[in-house]
C-alpha cells in the first residue's frame, strides 16, 4: 500500500483538512508531541502579526481510536482562528456586499501565485488563489510529517535541522550530534547552533524588515538511523532522492534543493566528492564521510540523510512593487499587507515534516505491512539479511 495524502483548505477559512491514507494499525500516536512539531514552527524571529493569532493544534477526526491508529484512513484538522475575522469574505454560502466588502482582490502581487491562478482557472477575484496557495497549508503538513516522525521513531530514524543562511548572514559549521543539534537550535530563535550568529540574524531581519523589505534564506535537515536500501536505482520514480527533491521543491517559496554538498559537487573533482567504503565487524559496510548525503543511485546508503533547501523572499512586501491591475489592466504599486519579514525558521521546521513524510512512505514500501507489527517483523527480517550480507 502507498501511503498517501491529500490537504484541503484556506488561509482564512475555518480549517486546515488532511486525509492520511495507509498508515499502518497499532501505531501509538503521542498527541502532545504532534501539537509540539506544530507550536515549533509557529515560532522564530521575524515573523508577522498573524501568529499572534493562530495557536495551531491538531485534531484527529478519524483512524484512531484511543491513541492507536486503526488501519482505517487518518483525518487530521487544524484551524485557523482568525477565521472569526473572516466568517463574511469566506463563507461558503453567497454573500452580500460590494467588492471591498468581501475583499475581492483584482491586484495580482508580484512572486505569488495570484496572476498565473487566476489567468489558468478563470477567476476574477484572485483572493480565491492567493486563500489556497498561502503557506498557512504548510501547518496541516507539519500536522501529517509529525505523524510519519513518530512512525519512523519507532524504527529508531530521528529528524532534525536547521537553519544555514538568513540572507547575507551564514551559521558556521559545527560538529554537534544530531542529539545536540537538535536542543540547541529549539533554544534559538532563529534555529542556528551558534549564539553569535542568532544575533547577527536578528539585526539582519530588523533591518530588512525597517527598509521594508523581506528575506529568505536556506535551510537543513538530517535523517539519522535510517536503513541502507530505501529507494530505488531500477525506476526513476522511485529514487528517494528524487521523491525528496520534489517534496522540498512543493513547500511554498522554494526555489532550489541539494542533497549532501549539492551544487558543490560540479565544483571540485569526485576524488573529493565520493565517499569511500569501509567495513567493520560492529557496523558492517559504512563510509569515511558523508558528502553525498546518504544517497547514491537513488537509494539511501546507511548514512544520515543530508537535505538542503532555499527559500526565496516572502513576496508580500511593504516596499512597493509594480504590477498590473486586472481590472483597468493599469500599473499600480502594491498596497501594504500584513506579512512576515522573515519564515525562514519556519521553513526549517516544514523541511523536516516533508521529508520524514518522504522516508516514512519508501520505509513502508520496503517493509509494507497492515499492523505496525507486521511491519516490525519484515524489518527485523531485512536487518538480519543485511547482517548475513
Ligand atoms: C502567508 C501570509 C501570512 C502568513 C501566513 C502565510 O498570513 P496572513 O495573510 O493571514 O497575514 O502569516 O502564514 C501562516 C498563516 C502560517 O500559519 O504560517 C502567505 O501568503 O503565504
Amino acid at each position: 500500500m502507498t501511503l498517501r495524502y491529500l490537504t484541503a483548505g484556506e488561509t482564512h477559512g475555518p480549517q486546515l483538512t488532511a486525509i492520511i491514507e495507509g498508515l499502518p494499525s497499532n501505531l501509538h500516536l503521542d498527541f502532545e508531541a504532534l501539537n509540539y512539531e506544530l507550536a515549533r514552527r509557529q515560532k522564530g524571529y521575524g515573523r508577522g502579526r498573524r501568529m499572534q493569532i493562530e495557536k495551531d493544534t491538531a485534531a484527529i477526526v478519524g483512524g484512531v481510536r484511543h491513541g492507536y491508529t486503526t488501519g482505517a484512513p487518518v483525518a487530521v484538522v487544524v484551524e485557523n482562528n482568525d477565521w472569526t475575522h473572516w466568517r463574511n469574505i469566506m463563507n461558503v454560502e453567497p454573500v452580500e456586499g460590494t467588492d471591498e466588502e468581501k475583499r475581492r482582490v483584482h491586484r495580482p502581487r508580484p512572486g505569488h501565485a495570484d496572476l498565473n491562478g487566476g489567468l489558468k482557472y478563470d477567476l476574477k477575484d484572485l483572493r480565491n488563489v492567493l486563500e489556497r496557495s498561502s503557506a498557512r497549508e504548510t501547518a496541516v503538513r507539519v500536522a501529517v510529517g509529525a505523524i510519519a516522525k513518530q512512525f519512523l521513531g519507532r524504527f529508531g530514524i530521528k529528524i532534525g535541522g536547521q537553519v544555514k543562511r538568513i540572507g547575507e548572514i551564514e551559521a558556521p559549521p559545527h560538529q554537534l550530534s544530531l542529539d545536540e543539534l537538535i536542543e540547541i537550535t529549539e533554544q534559538s530563535s532563529v534555529r542556528v547552533a551558534d549564539k553569535a550568529t542568532e544575533k547577527k540574524m536578528e539585526e539582519y531581519i530588523d533591518k530588512i524588515k525597517a527598509e521594508g523589505d523581506s528575506i529568505g534564506g536556506i535551510v537543513e535537515c538530517i535523517v539519522e538511523g535510517v536503513p541502507v536500501g530505501l529507494g530505488s536505482h531500477v525506476q526513476y520514480d522511485r529514487k528517494l532522492d528524487g521523491r525528496i527533491a520534489q517534496a522540498v521543491m512543493s513547500i511554498n517559496a522554494f526555489k532550489g534543493v541539494e542533497i549532501g554538498i549539492g551544487f558543490e559537487a560540479g565544483t571540485i573533482p569526485g576524488s573529493q566528492v565520493h565517499d569511500e567504503i569501509l567495513y567493520s565487524e560492529e557496523r558492517g559496510y559504512y563510509r569515511a564521510s558523508n558528502r553525498l548525503g546518504g544517497f547514491e543511485g537513488g537509494m539511501t546508503n546507511g548514512m544520515p540523510i543530508v537535505v538542503r533547501g532555499v527559500m526565496k523572499p516572502i513576496p508580500t512586501l511593504y516596499k512597493p512593487l509594480q504590477s498590473i491591475d486586472i481590472d483597468t489592466k493599469e500599473p499600480f504599486t502594491a498596497q501594504v499587507e500584513r506579512s512576515d519579514a522573515c519564515a525562514v525558521p519556519a521553513a526549517s521546521v516544514v523541511l523536516e515534516h516533508v521529508v520524514a513524510w518522504e522516508v516514512a512512505k519508501a520505509f513502508l514500501e520496503k517493509f509494507g505491512g497492515d499492523s505496525i507489527e507486521e511491519i516490525e517483523r519484515n524489518y527485523k527480517g531485512y536487518l538480519a539479511q543485511l547482517e548475513a550480507y
